[in-house]
Order: C-alpha cells, then structure tokens, then sequence
C-alpha cells in the first residue's frame, strides 16, 4: 500500500511538473514577439510633432514629457541581451521617421547608422526584426505641411519608406507601415489629445483617413516593386463594441456602426479600394479610392480590450463604459480576453485566407499581480481561434519595457522589464520569467 502511495504521489508531481506537455500548445513555428515603438522608448526625438506637443503644459499628464524616455538610443546591447533572455523569435519596433529625415529630403547619416547598428546586433541574436514605419509620431516639417490631410503626404511617406528598405531594413521581411491608424486619427483630429489637436466632428476624420490609405498605399506600392519578397501590412487597433444591456435596441446598432467604423473599414478599404461607414446622425462615407486595394499581405492586430456602448443626445452620440464589476488594469480597461477570441474570429471571416500576427497585446499593470493571468487568458483564447482554424502567425506582448504612454506619460506601466526612470535601470518583472518560459514550452 505505501509503496502503491509513493508511485501515485511520484506520478502526480510529475503530472504537474513543467515538463508535462502544456495544456494551451502552439504550432513549432510560432513567432513569440514583443514590440516596442520608438518615441516611446528611444529619447531624444526632438525632431518630431510629438516632441513639439509635449512642450506645452496640459498636453501630458502630470506635465511629463518624452524627454530621454527609457535611454533606449544608447542602450541598444543592453535591450538586446533583454530580448535575448526573454527567447522571443521576432522584436516589432520602429524607425523614427523624424529621425532619419530630420528635415524634407535630408537624411541623418547618425540615424541611419545607428538603426543598422540596432538590426545587426537582433540578426547576431538571431532575433527576426519587424519594422513600423510611423508609430504615431510625425517629423515637424511634415506635420506643418498639414500632416496626412496635406496632399504631398502619400508621396513623401512612400519616399521615406523605401529610404528606409534601401538603406536601413535591407533583408528585412516584416513591415507595418502604420501603428494603429484608426488610434491616431480619432485621438488627433476628434479628441484633440494627440497631435494636431483638433476636435473636430465625426465627418471632419474623412480627410486625414483618406490621406493615411493613400499614404499607406503609395509607400506599399513603392516598396513591393523593390523588394515583392517583403510582406506589409498595418497594426490595426480592434476593439469590441457591446451594447450595455437593457431596453434600448439602438445600442446595439450603433455597436455595430461603431464595430465597422472602428475595426473594419479602413482595413476593408485596402482590400477593396472601397471606404464604406456610416454613424447615425453623425458622418456617412462610400467613396471609392484608387490604388489601395490589395495593399496588405497580412493582418496585424492590436487588441487590448472592449467598450459597452451606449447612445447620449451630446454629440458625437455615444459614450463607452466598463461593464459593472469587471476586472481592469491600471489604466481602467476592462481585462476581457474573450474580445480576443471574438475579434480573431471576426478578422478571419472579414479576410478569408489572410494571415494574421498579433503585434500587441498587453496590460498596464504597475505591480504586476495581473500580468502573467493576463497573458495565459488571452493566449488560451487566441489558441482556441486558431484550433478553430484563424491562421494566427505570431504573438507580439505589448511591450518590453515600461515606457512613455503618449498624454498619460510615464505612469501605466506596460513592461515585462520595470523601468526605474531616475536611472533608467531595468528590472524584470516576475510576469517576465512566466512569459519567458511560454516561448520556451511553446505553450502553458
Ligand atoms: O502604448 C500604446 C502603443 O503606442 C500603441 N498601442 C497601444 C499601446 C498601449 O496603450
């Protein structure tokens, strides 16, 4: 009986040990990522919109400015030996556009190095790079030129963008050409909390959406008849939109105007050339625009949470809450991984075949009791879209390190490396080992 005791308790332990093969598994190939984004974590980028913004007080909380960020500029060893430890496959990061074309057509031979210095020391790592291109930053002298409504935008992006390939991303394969286009134009042009500052009406974002498919389009075009081996896409913010519950059927439309407005028009554009959404009341656009269609070889995404719907008489017609009781992280966003399973799955319905890379994905979550659960559900869902057939390529935690978060500043806390701002010292959390040890199991 002892010994029938001592070989059960011998087999449970071994059960539980992390050598048993994990419940939530994923394919040999699968890319384990973390992304980054320049003016986020660089300093320095004294060249661009966003620097010019930060100036001016109100703009960031706490009266924060990017100032030297994270230091990351000249800590590119060190960042790399962070990449290293964590066994990620692929690093999503950008070129800072302000950066390397510091004035219209004058390129910064510093810049330039230093970004063939960063791609070589991740190919001596043996880690894939994946490049963004405009990360919501603009330099000033494009953004004083009107910015993407200006008509020379696509045309210069375009120019930059095989600037970039040329002469820095050589070899690369994976780019995005813009971070979450539906984000930066919503907060800049009706929010007014990211440059340019405008508050404008829900009709007033036709332009700039407009000039953002162009801009994207041209530099996809420019870039494919150099190098057709590349692959290009957008990181586009998706987000659920639910109605709250109760009486009111409209809720529910305008969840689902909003969910086509926010989440599938602009990316349906590029497959079609068709722009179509319409938000009662408010702005209603169907207008067909040459040249973009079929200018995304994959779909990036970029989720991180839901919004409960509900309809106001106060333009622009509608507010957003968090459901009663629910779990949030630091910066008050519902934790909902299910929303992950449901846009994935929406995603491979809208574009049968495309393949999809998750290029963010994270919580801010400054003590980091959340991190880890939050990673593990929202993997289990993502891997139960992909048994299911959503051709999911890679996985991209937002982000490696804490950094500068745009008006909110330095205080949510995004990284699986803790900042200390004072030295500019990086810690790893504990949530940094647990994701460390998913690549290394190739599940959980
Ligand atoms: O920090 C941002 C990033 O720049 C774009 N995607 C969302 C992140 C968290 O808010």
């Amino acid at each position: 009986m002892k010994t029938l005791i001592t070989l059960l308790g011998l087999f449970l332990s071994l059960t539980a040990s992390s050598n048993a093969s994990p419940t939530v598994e994923f394919p040999s190939s699968f890319k384990w990522c973390v992304a980054t984004a320049a003016h986020q974590i660089e300093g320095g980028n004294t060249n661009s919109d966003w620097w010019d913004w930060e100036q001016i007080p109100g703009h960031v909380k706490n009266g924060e400015r990017s100032g030297a960020a994270c230091g990351h500029w000249d800590r590119l060893e060190e960042d790399t030996r962070l990449l290293s430890g964590l066994h990620v496959r692929q690093y999503r990061f950008s070129v800072e556009w302000a950066k390397v074309e510091p004035k219209q057509g004058r390129y910064d031979l510093d810049a330039i190095i230093h970004y063939n210095r960063e791609l070589a020391l991740l190919r001596a790592a043996g880690i894939e790079p994946m490049i963004t291109l405009q990360h919501f930053t603009l330099p000033r002298w494009m953004r004083e030129q009107g910015g993407w409504e200006w008509d020379g935008a696509p045309a210069a992006f375009a120019k930059y963008s095989t600037f970039v390939l040329d002469n820095i991303g050589f070899g690369v394969r994976d780019w995005i050409t813009i971070n979450e286009p539906m984000v930066h134009l919503v907060l800049g042009y009706l929010g007014g909390v990211q440059p340019p500052g405008k508050k404008g009406d829900l009709a007033s974002l036709k332009a700039p959406v407009i000039g953002l498919l162009k801009a994207h389009a041209a530099a996809y075009h420019a870039m494919k008849q150099r190098h057709p081996e590349i692959r290009i896409g957008l990181a586009h913010h998706l987000r659920v939109f639910d109605a709250i519950p109760g009486w009111n059927p409209l809720n529910g439309v305008l969840a689902e105007k909003l969910d086509r407005a926010w989440n599938w028009a602009f990316a349906e554009a590029l497959e079609t050339g068709q722009l179509r959404y319409d938000i009662p009341l408010a702005t209603e656009v169907n207008e067909f625009i040459e040249n973009i269609a079929h200018t995304q070889d994959f779909i990036g995404i970029n989720y991180y949470t839901r919004d409960m719907v509900e309809m106001t008489l106060e333009a622009p017609g509608f507010k957003f809450s968090v459901p009663e009781g629910a779990e949030t992280s630091d910066v008050g966003w519902e934790i909902y991984p299910e929303g992950f399973y449901r846009v994935l799955k929406a995603a491979a319905e809208h574009f049968p075949g495309k393949q999809i890379l998750i290029t963010e994905n994270g919580i801010a979550d400054a003590k980091d009791t959340k991190r880890s659960k939050f990673i593990e559900s929202h993997l289990e869902a993502m891997n139960r879209a992909m048994r299911e057939g959503v051709p999911v390529e890679g996985y991209c935690y937002w982000s490696l390190m804490d950094n500068f978060e745009w008006s909110e500043g330095f205080t949510p806390r995004f990284g699986l490396y803790e900042m200390d701002y004072a030295t500019l010292a990086r810690k790893a959390r504990p949530s940094a080992a647990h994701f460390s040890e998913i690549i290394l199991r190739n599940g959980f």
